[in-house]
């Protein structure tokens, strides 16, 4: 195992991946900017190094300034957390190249799982359904595109090879405005990515957004730890999230977990991994894989018991999977409320000094937050300062402990998002189960708007 990790992020994934490396004996050397001197992570921190200024271009994005700190301080393995570095398969090889392990998938994978056309063209090689549209990039030739968008069926959606998470993309009703939308959506995807490639997928209009988390040794062993119902977000921030999705069959979810699991093992993945799919109708579809540990990833611990994190570290040593498919049962139901330094219905950020922080706890609680009284948010960054998550052994039992929690939370000094997450644990649709991506965007304009 290793003796030493470098953690190549900040906030509450930094202190979260700090926890796992001390509970399996590991130093963690942190890593900060200027703006996160003051973190207690980092100041109670086996070793810290400052890599930059403020600016996350100069700083957590800094490839360099990072491997430097590596070596410097004789980490033999980095752990890129989410957002940043994380999915950045340059950043995974220029690791690799330095000497040091990447706590994630290949760079091949990750650049292979970033480009979603080959993304997509891998999982249907390896028999995971995909939304139906065309196969692999757009021609360029007109005639050719308006019988794609044709035999899939109105309305159509153009995507962005080099998108993802929302980014370049564009929703076609009609063949009027086809060849257009497919045109700007290619001089967008150019100047933002790099990447003109678009393809196309007919457009689902109801679905919701279910993802599938794996973990895969070098070994080829590979698992899948049940899914995670992530429908209520807004401009494709996550808002909450839990596990198991409501409504959705046991015996469906393992059929589609066995098709990423297969998946895994056929393309030589290893690592976490997260399949996201778009589900309509009874029917699974996917859309991307994230090739990281993702912001919500507790809920699927709290209901199966894994520990990702370490599981991640243990896998990146090259120790075989602790657990079989056998093994993995989940157990009761966990729900996740992101906490932003925002305003609750403005969303307006809201960044400053935490004059009073008093977090929440009793039985199935679980806190994960870097923050503390007189923490300074800094500007800088993401809003999240936290997440809140509940676990009971049922999802009423989750919803009334988050409910309770969200209660006892103070945040004074800022501006959060508690008392949305307060008003949503009491909607009488969420509360039902199975609402969909549009969701909260229907809620905020009919109630807030
Ligand atoms: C879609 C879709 C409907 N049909 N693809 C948005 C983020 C990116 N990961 C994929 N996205 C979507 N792709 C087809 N064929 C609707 C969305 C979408 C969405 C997906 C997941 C979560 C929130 C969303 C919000 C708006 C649109």
């Amino acid at each position: 195992m290793f003796k030493k990790i470098l953690v190549a992020n900040r906030g509450e994934i930094a202190l979260r991946i700090q926890r796992a490396c001390r509970e399996m004996g590991i130093k963690a050397v942190m890593v900060y900017s200027e703006a996160d001197r003051d973190a207690k992570y980092v100041k109670l921190a086996d070793e810290a190094v400052c890599i930059g200024p403020a600016s996350s271009a100069l700083s957590y994005l800094n490839m360099p300034a990072i491997i430097s700190a590596a070596e410097v301080t004789d980490a033999e393995a980095i752990h890129p957390g989410y957002g940043f570095l994380s999915e950045n398969a340059d950043f995974a090889e220029r690791v690799w190249k330095s000497g040091f392990q990447f706590i994630g998938p290949t760079p091949e994978s990750i650049r292979m799982m970033g480009d979603k056309v080959s993304a997509k063209q891998a999982m249907i090689k390896a028999g995971v359904p995909c939304v139906p549209g065309s196969e692999g990039e757009l021609p360029d030739d007109p005639v050719q595109i308006r019988r794609i968008a044709k035999l899939v069926g109105y309305p159509v959606i153009i995507k962005a090879a080099g998108g993802g998470g929302g980014r370049g993309m564009r929703v076609v009703h009609t063949e009027a405005a086809l060849i257009n939308a497919v045109q700007m959506t290619k001089a967008e995807a150019g100047a933002a990515f790099n990447n003109s490639a678009v393809y196309l997928e007919k457009f689902l209009l109801n679905p919701r957004h279910i993802e599938i988390q794996v973990l895969a040794d070098k070994h080829r062993n590979a698992v899948y730890l049940g899914e995670r119902d992530c429908s209520m977000q807004r401009r494709h921030q996550k808002v909450i999230e839990e596990a198991p999705a409501p409504g959705i069959a046991r015996k469906v979810i393992d059929k589609i977990g066995e098709r990423c699991a297969t998946a895994c093992k056929k393309m030589g993945y290893r690592g976490a991994g997260t399949f996201e799919f778009l589900y309509e109708n009874g029917e699974f579809y996917f859309i991307e894989m994230n090739t990281r540990v993702q912001v919500e990833h507790p809920v699927t611990e709290m209901v199966t018991g894994v520990d990702i994190v370490k599981t991640q570290i243990m896998v990146a040593a090259g120790e075989k999977l602790p657990f079989t498919q056998r093994d993995i049962v989940m157990r009761g139901h966990a729900v996740e409320c992101r906490v932003n330094a925002e305003d609750s219905f403005k969303f307006t950020p809201s960044p400053g000094r935490i004059t009073m922080w008093h977090a929440p706890g009793g039985p199935g609680v679980r806190v994960d937050s870097h923050i503390y009284t007189n923490y300074f948010v800094p500007p800088h960054y993401d809003s999240m300062i936290g997440k809140i998550i509940a676990h009971g052994d049922t999802r009423e039992q989750a919803l009334a402990r988050m409910r309770t929690a969200l209660l006892e939370t103070v945040v004074e000094g800022i501006n959060t998002n508690i008392a949305l997450h307060r008003e949503l644990m009491m909607d009488a649709k969420f509360l039902a189960g199975g609402t969909n991506i549009h969701y909260l965007e229907e809620w905020l304009s009919l109630h807030k708007g």
